[in-house]
């Protein structure tokens, strides 16, 4: 058989798969045509099958904060794989990956591996129901924590790019025990938090928005939920799937000095397999199974590969200690792309945190998911097109925040922006 190429593939692809994907938000469905299918990765670089290479801001969606197919991850990676696939028992490197997360991020005593952001958010839920005793939860609109039946409730990322407000198939007496805030907005927390006391078993938030583009606590915001949670014995968790080992070396909690109760970390922990983990305070860790009651399991949990990738990838970012540069290139591309666009008259708003990144096509501030509703979605979707095009990928939704890596140097930066400033020409309407 010859080599199939994209078209060929997609056709194959949307008979067997729902939607031609495995994961709603690869689908290019918001911005129009077909997505491109992968072939290989090398640090900044994606090249599809049809031998075109993208400069690559998307990265797995948060993973790749080395660059693709980094040799130190791929070779801890390919010597684990000689030694067996899966034990299906302890192993001394989940010991030693668990022993490098409580080193590194400050709230976390103990931790337990799972094989995604979704389980690990959905335990930790568990565990903070279980802990107090108590069933409703906080979120924030346009936070999205995964696919969890309690998650999709006012949820970012691929549900609010397909503008679902939520999903069937969740019955309401769940859905009904999340109640859902505007994000940076202290008083909408403390009033529900007091419509209903002693009810709320825990309060979680991506301290970072990262699933409506990318919105920043503002100043005192997670000090205060702090408070607030402390004050109504409500567990305070801090999903960090994407900001973990991302926004610093100690994740958000370290980048704005407040620690949570419970964690949770996918994607960078997981060096490019599929691991996750939650953790915290020793007291509350230990009401897990088998320490404790509540109840948490799975066959490929602490997998040999994943944990071989994930130490790999931290023990690189523990000795490089790469965030000062990685911040400062993402500033290039982020200040480069508001210059581009503010010269041509485009409404523009832009954020940072470290090497996430997000810009909306509306004039700003954007503080929470109401704001990043108003970006200009048409306008995204002519502009993603124009970018990929020439050879620039960009998250294929506004909805979505961007990332760098540290294999992304300042050149390939310089060139992004010449396709953004083409892209934008191409894509204003005269
Ligand atoms: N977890 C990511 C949400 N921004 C994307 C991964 C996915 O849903 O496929």
């Amino acid at each position: 058989m010859g080599k199939m190429t994209g078209p060929a593939l997609w056709e194959r692809a949307l008979r067997v798969l729902p939607g031609g994907v495995s994961s709603p938000v690869r689908a290019f469905r918001s911005v129009g045509g077909e997505p491109f299918f992968s072939e290989r990765g090398e640090g900044a670089f994606l090249y599809d099958t049809q031998g075109r290479r993208y400069v690559d801001y998307v990265l797995s969606w948060g993973p790749l904060i080395l660059g693709h197919a980094h040799p130190e991850v791929v070779e801890a990676v390919e010597r684990a794989a000689r030694s067996g696939l899966t034990f299906g028992t302890p192993t001394p490197a989940e010991v030693e990956l668990a022993e490098l997360i409580i080193e590194l991020v400050p709230s976390v005593e103990v931790v337990r591996f799972v094989s995604s952001g979704t389980e690990a958010t959905m335990s930790a839920v568990r565990l903070a129901r279980g802990a107090t005793g108590r069933d409703r939860i906080l979120k924030f609109d346009g936070c999205y924590h995964g696919h969890a039946d309690s998650f999709l409730v006012q949820a970012g990322s691929g549900v609010a790019t397909l503008g679902l407000p939520d999903s069937p198939g969740i019955p309401a007496a769940l859905s009904g025990l999340t109640s859902s805030v505007p994000f940076n907005d202290l008083d909408a927390v403390e009033t529900s938090l007091r419509r209903f006391p002693g009810e709320f078993a825990a309060v979680i938030v991506e301290p970072v928005m990262g699933n409506v583009g990318l919105i920043e606590p503002v100043d005192g915001f997670l000090a205060g939920l702090r408070e607030l949670t402390r004050a109504h014995g409500t567990l305070l968790i801090f999903d960090e799937v994407m900001t973990g080992f991302r926004v610093s070396l100690g994740g958000a909690q370290k980048r704005y000095g407040v620690d949570p109760d419970l964690t949770t970390l996918g994607k960078v922990v997981g060096g490019g397999l599929p691991v996750a983990a939650f953790g915290g305070s020793r007291e509350v860790m230990e009401q897990v199974a088998p320490a404790g009651p509540v109840y948490q399991a799975g066959t490929l949990s602490g997998n040999p590969l994943g944990m071989a990738a994930g130490l790999a990838q931290l023990r690189v970012l523990a000795r490089e200690r790469p965030y000062e540069s990685l911040e400062r290139r993402t500033a290039q591309l982020v200040d480069g792309i508001v210059r581009a666009a503010t010269e041509r008259g485009v409404p523009i708003s832009a954020a940072q945190a470290g090497s996430m990144w997000g810009v909306d096509f509306t004039d700003g501030p954007v503080i929470d998911y109401a704001a990043a509703k108003r970006t200009d979605a048409v306008f995204f979707s002519a502009y993603f097109r124009e970018c990929l095009k020439r050879g620039v990928f960009f998250a294929p939704s506004p909805f979505e925040a961007g990332f760098l890596s540290t294999a992304h140097e300042p050149e390939h930066i310089e060139r992004t922006l010449e396709a953004v400033r083409e892209s934008l020409d191409a894509s204003v309407v005269r």
